[in-house]
């Protein structure tokens, strides 16, 4: 596939300010386990944080690929500023576009768009892991707000967000018929951020557990009707899939760059390693795969901007970048020996954080459940 000029031209622009801002503190920023609030302030200003939102919006008016050439450009420098990059453009604002209100959407979206606040999506809970209709979070509506009781887990900048979009059920025994989409504003009573996950990788993206113990917030923070929540999120989550998946491609990327620049770089016994066959194989092995994996992700990006089906091929791209970008990481890591162990080598922080982008962020078998349900129906 050939990219437009556009396109080529924005990507230039994104990657000049990954590898000239974003690499810099890639390291620190996964040893301090910090959030990268600059770099965030940054992407505002660089209207990054919500590329395919319209511009009435405060969004950069832009379409789905270049939102996933982005992600990709990010997270080949920074696995964890991507993941905070997917996770605010595609889980938290889009279900605000996609369901909100005018009102909403003008109350909470241009904030979110220029980084003045930051968003989290709250989805996954102990008891209901994949299973996105098994949510035992509840609400009732009392009064002219609803209270919600519940507990969610993994939430991608969880403790950082100040407007949170989540689901929550009228009563867990109506299935998905049952959940609804809101949003908690941070600091209202009774909402407050649990324990934060010590993970293996994306160490500098904050996870963390969001609890609502009676907490109330108002009935105008419902998004969309009651009981249509489950679809609003299956939405959202197609969306998701291309980002993560441009993010699992954007950390193969990284790591086959750096496998270039080392064979590049070293030599044995006089004979520079690029010459080498079996280095050369392992790189172009590499090579192919993160190529298709971009084709699959670019196709879904253009699905959804064409306003077509797009829950096959999205799922697909996200399973398939996964697969193939833990493949590449760890291989990287071999073919550089005890140097890949370095951290100074990025390769084993990629391969860290590829792990999560294939067993982290909906697993790969939940993927080939999409992708087969797609296939042969439900
Ligand atoms: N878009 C719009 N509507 C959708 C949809 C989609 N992508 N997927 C399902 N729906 C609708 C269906 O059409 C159905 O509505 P009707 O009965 O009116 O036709 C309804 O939602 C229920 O669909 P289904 O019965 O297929 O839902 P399931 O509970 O069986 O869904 C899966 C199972 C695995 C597909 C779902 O739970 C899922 O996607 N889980 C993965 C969650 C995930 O990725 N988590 C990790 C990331 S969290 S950040």
């Amino acid at each position: 596939m050939i990219l437009s000029d556009k396109h080529l031209k924005f990507r230039e622009k994104v990657k000049k300010f990954a590898d000239e801002e974003v690499a810099l503190g890639a390291i620190e920023l996964e040893e301090k386990e910090n959030f990268p609030w600059d770099i965030v302030k940054k992407m505002g200003k660089l209207n990054l944080l919500a590329i395919y939102l319209p511009e009435k919006y405060g969004g950069a008016g832009l379409d789905t690929l270049s939102y996933a050439i982005a992600v990709e450009e990010i997270g080949r420098v920074c696995g964890s500023t991507g993941i905070f990059l997917a996770a605010h453009s595609s889980l938290g604002i889009y279900p605000i576009y996609l369901s909100g209100n005018e009102e909403q959407k003008m109350k909470w979206l241009p904030p979110l768009a220029s980084g003045e606040k930051i968003s989290s999506f709250g989805l996954t809970e102990p008891n209901a892991g994949s299973d996105a209709a098994g949510t035992q979070t509840t609400f009732k509506l009392v009064g002219d707000k609803y209270l919600i009781n519940g507990t969610k887990c993994f939430i991608t900048s969880g403790g950082v967000g100040d407007t949170i979009v989540f689901t929550a059920t009228k009563d867990p025994s109506l299935g998905y018929h049952g959940i609804s989409a809101f949003v908690v504003e941070k600091g209202t009573p009774g909402y407050s951020e649990g324990k934060r996950e010590d993970k293996l990788g994306l160490r500098g993206s904050i996870t963390s557990e969001l609890i609502f113990e009676d907490c109330k917030i108002p009935k105008e923070n419902l998004l969309g009707k009651e009981g249509e929540g489950f679809k609003v999120f299956m939405q959202t989550l197609d969306g998701g899939r291309i980002s993560i998946g441009a993010l699992a491609l954007g950390i193969a990327q990284g790591a086959l760059d750096a496998c270039i620049k080392f064979a590049k770089s070293n030599s044995i016994k006089g004979r520079p390693l690029y010459k080498i066959q079996s280095i050369q194989s392992t790189i172009a092995e590499m090579a192919t795969e993160i190529e298709a994996a971009r084709l699959l992700i670019h196709q879904s990006a253009m699905l959804k901007d064409a306003e077509k089906p797009l829950s096959k091929v999205a799922a697909m791209g996200k399973y398939y970048a996964s697969r193939i970008g833990m493949k590449a990481t760890s291989t990287a890591v071999e073919l550089l020996g005890m140097l890949g162990l370095k951290k100074d080598y990025l390769v084993e922080r990629f391969m860290r954080d590829e792990k999560l982008m294939e067993i982290g962020e909906g697993t790969s078998e939940i993927q080939k459940i999409v992708i087969a349900r797609q296939i042969f129906g439900r």
